[in-house]
């Protein structure tokens, strides 16, 4: 197949889904085109197979607004021109998936698949700005099939945007193979010199992610045994972040590490994941923790509790609850085995539903029924 694959570049779970798609269907021997407007951050490294598209487009006094939809679609069919595509993947709805659909009529060759997956926030957080609602729904009826990432999201669009489009629902996957050890056989000296538990958060700090939430969590377990936080990531909350945790004399036991890559590394170091976010379609550091034998402890939002079975991999709490979530910390960091217990049932887990190996022929399956003319129904 020849696939071209249309993602967000930048740190967060739809680029790195994306990402990991594009190097499967390269190792299963398709042809594989990622288009973006710049190199996302897990096609860094150098990946035979996985030819890249940047997208770019040119300023003119004119635009207030540079026209990005129109520059993708236009990259689409430039890199189409040479040999044509079965499918166009977007994984985002605004504007990947309208770009997918113009490039699709631009191309105009009759076999190109428009399949559309959706991450969360293109229905929940973009969908909420009613001035996106009619161009969501019309990319997602012009797809050819629609992928939701969870039965919550899945449920959401339909309830939300179009209740007589098909969703599909393929989860999130992970590579469950899991480095040699790295430079964390130092990090974790280094951050807990004097063997304190590590509390770890990773994410793009947006405010649904709740910051303050996983600082005061962490106050409260600090306030009963020595222990660190390791914050992952980048964002609008840092600031927020850095100056409760000054408020609250914090500093001491907080590290910032910034943006990572990979975070294989940084999780190799953790005794527990926390994510109390209030909105999470799926929730993709959870299962990369579970991978890594970390214990989560999150919420009961969204897709959470199909990834995080709670008691089974981690626990869940209502959006909020710091006290429970501070005290079902200080529990697992107390008591190793049970702690040790959950990792392994997580790891299980993640290795049985979420593995690359487990969901990729999904995505092929899909793209094959899609090619051959059949609209998928809607598939739980
Ligand atoms: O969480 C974000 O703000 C980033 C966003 C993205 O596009 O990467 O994440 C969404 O997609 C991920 C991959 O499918 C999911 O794991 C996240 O749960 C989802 N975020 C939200 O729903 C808030």
């Amino acid at each position: 197949m020849r696939l071209a694959i249309v993602c967000y570049p930048t740190h967060g779970g739809s680029g790195a889904v994306a990402s990991d798609l594009a190097i499967g269907m390269a190792d299963a021997g398709h042809e594989v085109h990622v288009v973006s407007y710049a190199v996302p951050f897990r096609l860094r490294r150098f990946h035979p197979g996985v030819r890249l598209h940047e997208v770019e487009i040119a300023s003119y006094p004119l635009f207030r607004y540079p026209p990005y939809t129109l520059g993708l679609a236009t990259k689409l069919a430039e890199v189409a021109s040479e040999g044509g595509f079965d499918i166009i993947h977007a994984h985002y709805a605004v504007p990947n998936a309208v770009s997918a659909f113009l490039a699709r009529e631009i191309i105009g060759d009759g076999r190109t698949r428009v399949v559309t997956t959706l991450h969360g926030t293109d229905i929940t957080l973009v969908g909420a700005d009613k001035s996106f609602d009619r161009v969501i729904r019309f990319a997602l009826e012009r797809s050819d099939a629609v992928t939701a990432v969870s039965d919550y999201l899945a449920d959401r669009t339909q309830r939300d945007f179009a209740p007589h489009v098909p969703v599909e629902v393929i989860p999130n996957f992970v590579d469950t193979e899991l480095p040699a050890p790295g430079p964390e056989r130092y990090a974790r000296e280094a951050w807990a010199p004097g063997g304190e538990r590590i509390l770890m958060h990773i994410s793009n700090f947006r405010p649904v992610k709740r910051i303050s939430d996983v600082v005061r969590v962490f106050a409260e377990v600090r306030r009963q045994l020595p222990a660190k936080l390791v914050l992952v990531g980048e964002g609008p909350e840092r600031l927020f972040a850095q100056q409760l945790v000054r408020e609250l004399d914090l500093s001491a036991d907080v590290v910032f590490l910034g943006q990572q890559d990979d975070i294989r590394g940084p999780l190799a170091c953790a005794d527990l994941l926390l994510l109390p976010s209030e909105q999470e379609s799926f929730g993709l550091t959870a299962l990369e923790a579970m991978v890594s034998r970390v214990p989560v402890i999150a919420t009961t939002i969204g897709g959470l509790p199909e990834v995080v079975t709670d008691g089974e991999a981690g626990r869940l709490f209502p959006v909020g609850e710091v006290r429970g979530m501070a005290a079902e910390a200080v529990r697992l960091l107390i008591d190793e085995p049970a702690r040790q217990a959950m990792g392994d049932a997580g790891r299980t887990r993640a290795i049985t539903h979420f593995a690359r190996e487990v969901v990729l022929p999904r995505y092929e399956d899909l793209y094959r029924r899609v090619m051959a003319g059949a609209r998928p129904a809607t598939v739980r």
